[in-house]
């Protein structure tokens, strides 16, 4: 193995190179690399100044995270960061790319710091449940204030070098170039200057505008829950309050504090699941499919915002619609979403003008793309005479998806001539903003049709999960379970609003009815009319009335909520409709507390997640667990639904599912693995790898 930290030495220069692909993360070797390349640059007589650079695409990307829960070994990152400061002759550091969290300490323990435009510069430990933890919190509000400080600390947003250089965190700004030679000259014209080590511990801090209580009801109010931006402020307000040595003490044990915690370890889960979960170690080795063109059916909401994530991601896109108007309305429906993309950013004026999009009445203009969705309406019926056409137009060697979130894809597959060619790729609403895609491997889907639909899903930057066939896939299925939980508390007796803000406060972007409004009162309607009587399950009478009156969610300005420019409003006829249900089932209205709300909706998307792993559908809880944090709202802080569940530990989930069982036991029945693991005493999280 190479060493990741080289020494060497041009002049009276000595060039400290860090190269740990693929972040220059600091890890056990790195960090001990670092310490022997000071020590050395410290007893090289010849040499007078350093320059600190990292190899590759950017300069450190932090500590290495996935040593986080194991034992630390030394030297650690804090000792390393001083022993850079306390260097008795002047280090410079050569910042590209990004330097972030552990990155930005060491760069501000070294004397001058130069950047390259466009590299960004932050501190995102809170997003990982932790703080700033080798010096940060004491040495960013000494070189940009506290202001600054304090907002980049607890937000974990990286800045750009132009606004790190006027608060005075960045000594120089260059433009382009080779961070190497940059960081030589830069210490070049040092030398010439007589320049002399700088450390960032002996200055002082610019002090807050507010005081640490008033920042500390501004995180509760902003981070709800979470402990990390509240500790990671606390200690932030040492480095005006503490000298440095006792500020870095206080760091140390708030920092000690949130790496024991369950956020911290969610946390840590979220960010690996996002960069790990579409690898399937099963397709590890089969060649995906080139995909350089994509057809889509349906110009829809669904239809033009999968067009609008293909333009996005570079590929031109034919779309086809049954009629010239509805062909016309799809296009002004992308242009629209792809104007929307270059005013946020997210799309170059060039990319706009480059944007190849066709709309078109005629399937035969399909022929030639890789890869066609389909996202028409969803009935078996329309779907398998889409695939008629589909089967009939495409070449040899495309991949037919359907957009379905719930139609059997098996019998879709089975309607053409060739079944192995046919995938689900369910995308998330809106298509172009969700980055959840559920990649439906039916039962003669080939191993190379399924690593095409993960490498689509790549390249459209989305988190693509692999699901089974079943009714509403993994995140449909177990939303039908615990919105169903969620009725019948309404019809024990608490109210829909109680139910929202409850969840809420669980840290759920949205509580269960203002999702059911923003999808739409008539979806919720058809999904029950489709499904007739389940077992168990509660009928929301109330529902059918809301969906007779018209009430169909925000689309009608009435749903749950009645919605105005004031944002969701409640609804008193709401209550009085539900009071007029539970009379009619000679039903005594009982309390619920946020408690009581919390372990029964969790307890009944746990439930179903483990019937979805059970059976195979997912292969992994994290698999479910990335569906609820990407495509549901559920909370990062929490991990998904299967690591809470672990936390919570699985025989008091199946305790709790025989308790509320014993009011309704046919919808209250443990999954089988649950019964499984809390017997042997094991965790989901056994089952990931
Ligand atoms: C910290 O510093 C704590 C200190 O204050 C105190 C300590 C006492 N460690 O994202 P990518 C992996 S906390 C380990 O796809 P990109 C990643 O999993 C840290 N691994 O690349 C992936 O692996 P795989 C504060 C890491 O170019 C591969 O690298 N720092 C780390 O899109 C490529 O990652 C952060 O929070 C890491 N630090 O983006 C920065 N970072 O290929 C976190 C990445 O096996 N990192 N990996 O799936 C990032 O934000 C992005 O990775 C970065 C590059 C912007 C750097």
């Amino acid at each position: 193995m190479t060493d990741p930290v080289t020494y060497d030495t041009e002049g009276k220069i000595a060039i400290v190179t860090v190269n740990n692909p693929p972040v220059n993360a600091l890890g056990f070797a790195v960090r001990r690399g670092l310490v022997d390349a000071f020590d050395r640059f410290d007893a090289d007589a010849s040499a007078e100044i350093a320059v600190l650079v990292g190899a590759g695409r950017l300069f450190l990307g932090g500590a290495d995270i996935s040593e986080f829960g194991k034992p630390m070994k030394d030297p650690q990152l804090p000792g390393v960061v001083n022993r850079i400061e306390r260097t008795a002759k002047p280090v410079v550091a050569a910042i590209h790319g990004a330097a972030l969290g552990g990155g930005l300490e060491v760069a501000m323990a070294c004397h001058y710091r130069l950047a390259f435009s466009g590299t960004k510069l932050g501190v995102p430990e809170v997003t990982l449940g932790i703080l700033p933890a080798a010096g940060g919190t004491q040495r960013l509000p000494r070189l940009a204030g506290m202001d600054a400080a304090l907002e980049m600390i607890s937000s974990g947003k990286p800045v750009a070098p132009e606004k790190a250089q006027v608060w005075g965190l960045i000594d120089r700004i260059v433009s382009e170039g080779d961070p190497r030679l940059a960081g030589i000259a830069y210490a070049e014209e040092l030398l010439a200057e007589g320049a002399t080590p700088r450390p960032t511990s002996a200055m002082e801090a610019a002090p807050a505008t507010s005081d640490a209580e008033t920042w500390d009801r501004l995180m509760q109010d902003r981070y709800p829950g979470q402990a990390a931006q509240r500790h990671a402020v606390q200690a932030a307000f040492g480095a005006v309050t503490l000298p440095f040595e006792d500020g870095l003490k206080e760091e140390r044990r708030l920092f000690l504090d949130l790496m024991e915690s369950p956020q911290r370890e969610a946390l840590v889960h979220a960010f690996f699941l996002e960069r790990r979960v579409s690898n399937l170690p099963d397709l590890k080795d089969i060649t995906p499919r080139e995909i350089a063109s994509v057809g889509i059916v349906g110009g829809g909401t669904m239809g033009s915002g999968i067009a609008t994530a293909c333009i996005l991601a570079g590929l031109p896109v034919t779309l086809v619609e049954t009629t010239v108007e509805a062909a016309e309305k799809a296009y002004l429906a992308v242009s629209k979403n792809l104007d929307g993309a270059v005013k946020r950013g997210k799309m170059s004026d060039a990319a706009r003008a480059a944007a190849d999009l066709t709309t078109t009445t005629e399937y035969e203009a399909l022929s030639e793309a890789d890869v066609v969705i389909e996202a028409v309406f969803e009935s078996m019926d329309v779907k398998r005479q889409v695939f008629d056409q589909l089967d009939r137009v495409m070449k040899d060697g495309a991949v037919l998806a359907t957009n379905t979130s719930y139609l059997d894809v098996n019998e879709i597959a089975a309607g053409t001539k060739r079944p192995e060619d046919v995938i689900g790729l369910h995308f998330f609403s809106p298509a172009h903003v969700m980055r959840l895609l559920e990649v439906v491997v039916a039962d003669r889907t080939s191993a190379e049709v399924a690593a095409t639909g993960f490498a689509l899903g790549k390249k459209l930057k989305k988190i693509a999960v692999r699901s089974g066939v079943c009714d509403g896939f993994i995140g449909n299925r177990i939303l039908s379970h615990y919105r169903s939980a969620a009725d019948e508390m309404i019809l024990q007796g608490a109210s829909p609003y109680q139910i929202d803000a409850a969840l809420e406060r669980f840290g759920f972007a949205m509580g269960p009815m203002k999702v059911a409004d923003l999808a739409g009162l008539d979806i919720g309607h058809m999904t029950r009319q489709r499904k007739g009587p389940q077992p168990g399950v509660v009928n929301p009478d109330w529902a059918d009335r809301m969906h007779e009156m018209g009430r169909l969610g925000r689309k009608s300005g009435r749903g749950f909520y009645i919605y105005g420019d004031d944002g969701p409003q409640e609804d008193p006829e709401i209550l009085k409709i539900i009071d007029e249900v539970r009379e009619a089932h000679g039903i005594t209205p009982k309390e619920f507390t946020d408690q009581d709300i919390w372990e029964r909706y969790m307890t009944a998307m746990v439930n179903e997640a483990a019937r979805v792993v059970g059976e195979g559908i997912a292969k992994r809880p994290q698999d479910v667990d990335a569906v609820l944090l990407f495509g549901y709202g559920f909370p990062r802080w929490r991990g998904g639904p299967m690591m809470y569940a672990d936390h919570v530990g699985l025989a008091t989930i199946r305790d709790r599912i025989a308790r509320y069982g014993e009011e309704n036991p046919e919808f209250w029945q443990s999954a089988p693995l649950i019964e499984e693991l809390a017997q042997s005493n094991r965790k989901f999280s056994e089952l990931n790898t």
